[in-house]
This record gives C-alpha cells, structure tokens and sequence, in this order.
C-alpha cells in the first residue's frame, strides 16, 4: 500500500462537524494531487452522528482504522488543535479559540461558525454540490441551526448563498441542526458528547445532551450525577462539566462535578462548550481560582 502522505484526524469521538471537515479536507487535499486520508481512530462515536452522516452519504466504516506505528507519519488535526500521537502535528484547522501560544507549520484557528465551512468557504469551485451541503449541513449541526453564540453573521449569509446557489433543502438542514439527544439512561448524560481536556497537569471532561424538556428527566439526573461523580475519580478529573441545553427555550444548563461537590449554572442563552465553558474553566484553573472543586 502506497504511504498516506497526511492523515486526517477528528476530535475524539468525533462529532458532525469533525468527521465532515475530515471527509472535506481528505477529498480536496487529494484533488490537490497530496495523499490524504481521513482516518476514524475511535472506538466509539455517538450513533446520532453516525445516523446523521450516513443520510448525507458518509459511511463511518470507510474511514474506520487504527492509526500507523510511525514515528515520521504526518498528521493534520480538525475541529481540534491538539493531540498525542505517534508522529508529528503538521497543520491544524480549527476553530476553537485558547490562550495557549502553538507552533505547528500550519495553524489555522478561526472564529467560524464550523471547521467545514473554514475548508470550504471561498473555494467552493473546487467541492461539488453534494459537498457543499455536508458543510451546510455541519455547520448547522455545530451551531445548532444558529442557535449557539458561536454562530457568526457572515456564516448565516454564506450558508443561505449556499443553499440559494446549490438549491439545497434549508428546512431539513435546519431540522437536522437540532440534533436531540436519544436519552434512554442516566449514563447517556455522561457519554454523550464526551471529550476531556488536558491543561498541564490537569485533566477536565465534559459532556453534553439536548433535549426538549430537561424537566423530565430529573429523576434519571440524580443517578447520572453519581455515575459522573466515579468518572471524575477514576479519571483522576478535576472536575466535569455537564452541559444540558433546552431545545425549546433555547437555554442551557451547566452542572459542574468533581468527586464530592455538583454546582449548577444557568445560562439565558444557548451556551458553547468550546467558546464558553471550557475557556472559562480553563482560566480559572490557571489562576487556580476554581473555587468549584
Ligand atoms: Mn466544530
């Protein structure tokens, strides 16, 4: 087998808009004359994304493996800036801002409503209209049909040229950016969505679920509550955040766990994980002001 020049990688479990920019970039870079592939490493990946994917074409097993044991491999990261592997960093698209100072040879991280439109946006020639609507359709799944703070104006403007131009369903696309979590048991509230992050020596995790009423499962919060307290110690965590959105009044709720302590946040607006939450939680940790823990 002729060697992969980059492989493409998602965030962990990765969601909608990682596995879209991967399949994206892979299919560009290659168009480009590169050897690219996008590579799913993971062992789990939410079945809603998995669901979502194949209705737009993207079958999750043609990009399922594990990752080469090669010092010298080349790796690009999207929808995330950071990552240990076996190998080097070389690029990065992301668009998940932090305080932290990167040197990668390329380092691209945006303020942008998704990944997939920062590959796509500006060389839509070069995608065909079957790729334009996977980056529509990730970035409506990111901003949860523009429901998110991260939602950018310019990104509303260019998602609407796009669906004018390429004549693509609007409605559908809107429909599928809301994303409900199916919540059959308490410990969906700790793998939904589930990423960790490392600040030196301090690990953080955080999930996240949407539902249409978070009244009614209230009663399942308690357990899930208990299940996450056990993640946190065997985890050796600082602290978990869980994020509960309402997909009715579009608000969110952020629960705050360590081993023997939750605190709860209420947000008016749909809040962001990764614009929000984790960089506010990530200063406090600097300035060891997490007075939560
Ligand atoms: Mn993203």
């Amino acid at each position: 087998m002729k060697k992969i020049e980059y492989i493409i990688l998602g965030h962990l479990n990765p969601d909608v808009d990682s596995i879209v920019s991967g399949v994206l970039l892979e299919r560009y870079l290659n168009r480009l004359g590169y050897s690219a592939k996008f590579v799913i490493p993971d062992l789990e990946v939410d079945s809603e994304n998995i669901d979502i994917c194949c209705r737009y074409g993207i079958n999750l097993r043609d990009y399922k493996d594990s990752l080469p044991d090669d010092k010298e491999q080349k790796y690009i990261l999207v929808d995330h800036f950071e990552r240990t592997v076996d190998g080097q960093v070389v690029g990065v698209i992301d668009h998940h801002p932090t305080g932290k100072e990167l040197s990668y040879p390329y380092y691209r991280n945006e303020r942008a409503s998704s990944t997939a439109s920062m590959i796509v946006k500006g060389r839509e020639k070069q995608f065909t209209t079957e790729e334009i609507c996977l980056a529509v359709l990730a970035t409506m799944v990111d901003t949860v049909s523009f429901h998110s703070s991260k939602t950018l104006p310019e990104d509303v403007v260019w998602v609407k040229d796009m669906v004018n131009s390429y004549n693509l369903s609007y409605s559908q696309l809107c429909k599928e950016g809301l994303c409900l979590t199916n919540i059959c048991k308490a410990d969906d509230f700790l793998w939904h969505g589930l990423k960790e992050y490392q600040f030196d020596d301090k690990k953080l995790a955080s999930s996240s679920v949407l539902v249409l009423n978070p009244n009614n499962y209230k009663e399942m919060l308690s357990n899930a509550f208990l299940l996450i307290q056990d993640y946190v110690s065997n985890h050796s965590l600082e602290l978990f955040a869980l994020l509960i959105h309402d997909m009715t009044k579009f608000q969110s709720d952020v629960y705050y766990i360590s081993s023997h302590k939750v605190e709860k946040e209420e947000f008016d607006h749909f809040v962001s994980r990764g614009s929000e939450v984790i960089p506010e939680l990530e200063k406090k940790l600097y300035i060891k002001k997490l007075n939560i823990i």
